[in-house]
């Protein structure tokens, strides 16, 4: 249902709201216990942009697994890579104290070219000239001095060409940090809602949706064939280098996937993991979590990369875990980055802070 919406009913719903700029208004706040699913609330913006309502709530944030522990679950990996987690510590509980919107899926290729058509904006991979990142079959990274997986940056690769081919209804990559921020400040601007990437906390707690194992499927990696796409049995003869780290299955995508392909949480968010990293507002900070509030923490003050959660379709399951963070500077496009926004929830006075 919320995928024939998505795919067939966007445009056609996106003009039927785009005049009424009514939303279905704030709801009862599910309070400050850890939530259970919540039925899908949606509102769809207007640039067809489906968002589900995330309930406030609280939740456990990072911690990391004895080593003995995923060197079971992750036999092809080297130990070392278990105990390089440390900023995933320590595990703490966080308060999302406001529902928000969040999109239900990835920014799509389709949503980013109908903004760019609207607004005039010029993505930063296009404005400076250096282009992105792309899949070249031919491709060496043994050739190049940084050994980058993808070819770039090279012009002909940006948001319109990551080297492979995507739909509309994919997600948008090779997205800058500073392009998602352009995007919300467009939207907020046309439509007077306020729209941001998420936290990094509400990202964590949106993708968790109640759960607190690896993935919202559970623990165990192989589950992931069903709920996200990521490096399987469909990407491997193309990497054949890394092919013992694939899903045994075949999720059926070798690159991006139609966004909304795979199961949804619990909150009725499809491909929080896999398809494409997302950013996040927050700065990283290595130790972090050992000094955040637990109240809606908003990262570091200052730092000189942005996080980037959930993985992509060339990622390994390991790092395609709920609580796996990653970061790059804000300029950085790449073929496997995109992002997902959220649009706030008008708060009633009487909640302000
Ligand atoms: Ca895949
Ligand atoms: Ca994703």
């Amino acid at each position: 249902m919320r995928r024939s919406v998505r795919a067939a009913g966007c445009v056609a719903l996106a003009a039927a709201l785009a005049g009424c700029a009514a939303y279905p208004g704030p709801k009862a706040s599910a309070g400050n216990t850890t939530t259970a699913a919540a039925p899908a609330n949606t509102w769809t913006n207007s640039l067809g942009m489906v968002f589900v309502q995330v309930p406030a709530g609280s939740f456990t944030m990072g911690g990391v697994e004895p080593p003995e522990t995923l060197a079971r679950s992750y036999p092809t990996l080297e130990a070392k890579r278990f105990t390089d987690l440390a900023d995933e510590q320590p595990a703490h509980t966080v308060r999302i104290r406001r529902a928000f919107y969040l999109g239900q899926h990835e920014v799509t290729v389709g949503q980013f070219r109908r903004f760019l058509e609207a607004s005039g904006y010029v993505p930063e991979s296009v404005a400076d000239s250096t282009g992105g990142y792309g899949y070249n079959a031919q491709y060496d990274p043994a050739t190049t001095r940084r050994g980058d997986a993808f070819e770039g940056r090279d012009p002909r690769y940006s948001w319109r060409n990551p080297g492979f081919a995507q739909g509309d209804d994919h997600p948008v990559v090779n997205v800058t940090w500073n392009d998602a921020q352009a995007l919300a400040a467009w939207l907020s601007r046309t439509e007077g809602h306020r729209y941001r990437l998420p936290t990094e906390a509400e990202w964590e707690y949106a993708c968790r949706a109640g759960t607190r194992t690896r993935y919202p499927h559970g623990d165990d990696p192989e589950g992931l064939v069903r709920s996200a796409n990521v490096f399987d049995q469909a990407a491997a003869p193309l990497w054949p280098r890394w092919q013992q780290h694939a899903l045994a299955g075949n999720d059926g995508h070798a690159f991006t996937a139609p966004v909304g392909s795979y199961q949804p949480n619990a909150f009725g968010l499809h491909d929080m993991l896999g398809n494409a990293w997302e950013w996040v507002s927050d700065w990283h900070g290595d130790d972090y979590y050992a000094q955040s509030p637990a109240d809606d923490p908003q990262g570091p003050a200052e730092g000189s990369v942005r996080v980037r959660r959930g993985g992509s379709w060339h990622t390994w399951s390991f790092y395609a875990r709920c609580g796996y963070r990653n970061w790059n500077s804000p300029e950085t496009r790449y073929t496997l980055v995109g992002m997902r926004l959220v649009r706030e929830i008008g708060a009633p006075a009487a909640a302000g802070r």
